[in-house]
């Protein structure tokens, strides 16, 4: 019974639609999903900045290996090196750029605003999922702030990549099939 109840009130509910498609709301909605599907600009400030993080000998042994050897964005201060006056501190540190992550779809425009706060220099571009520069090389110093764009023509991943801090100062642009 609760059955055949709901399968009338689906029924119900698909003719309704079917006729809000035919009356002027229905073609207001058909407007508005274009409207949605229409390609549009995606204006994104980004910081480009750095984390540190600290401990002592008495409670972590520093890593086994050098952060600095995994990427040229991550600093690592050992004990001695770290502060003088406390021998035991260590410190590690990462170049990034926040927000890292940015959806947009197929066609749409992305406008970067970028402000620098940690680095005096960043080597930079942005490339398209196939590699090609979309943004040519250009070199961003601290406490400036850039304005870039681009029209992601291609589905898949862009990024804005820093070349003096590879692989892992980056930020990825997931352009999504329109
Ligand atoms: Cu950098």
């Amino acid at each position: 019974m609760r059955r055949v109840l709901s399968l009338a009130g689906w029924l119900g509910g698909a003719t309704l639609l079917g006729l809000s498609l035919w009356t002027g709301e229905g073609l207001a909605q058909m407007d508005g999903l274009a409207q949605m599907d229409a390609p549009t600009t995606h204006t994104v400030f980004i910081t480009g900045m750095e984390v540190k993080g600290a401990t002592t000998l008495d409670k972590l042994a520093p890593p086994s290996v050098d952060p600095k050897d995994l990427s040229k964005g991550y600093g690592f201060k050992g004990p001695g090196e770290a502060d003088k006056q406390n021998p035991k501190r260590w410190e590690v540190a990462s170049y990034i750029f926040t927000p890292g992550a940015v959806t947009a779809r197929q066609g749409d425009t992305v406008k970067l605003t970028v402000f620098m706060v940690n680095g005096d220099r960043h080597e930079v571009s942005i490339v398209d999922p196939d590699g090609r520069e979309v943004v040519s090389k250009r070199i961003w110093n601290r406490g400036r702030e850039y304005e870039v764009s681009f029209v992601a023509e291609k589905a898949g991943t862009y990024k804005l990549v820093c070349s003096d801090h590879a692989p892992s100062m980056i930020a990825t642009f997931l352009i999504l099939p329109r």
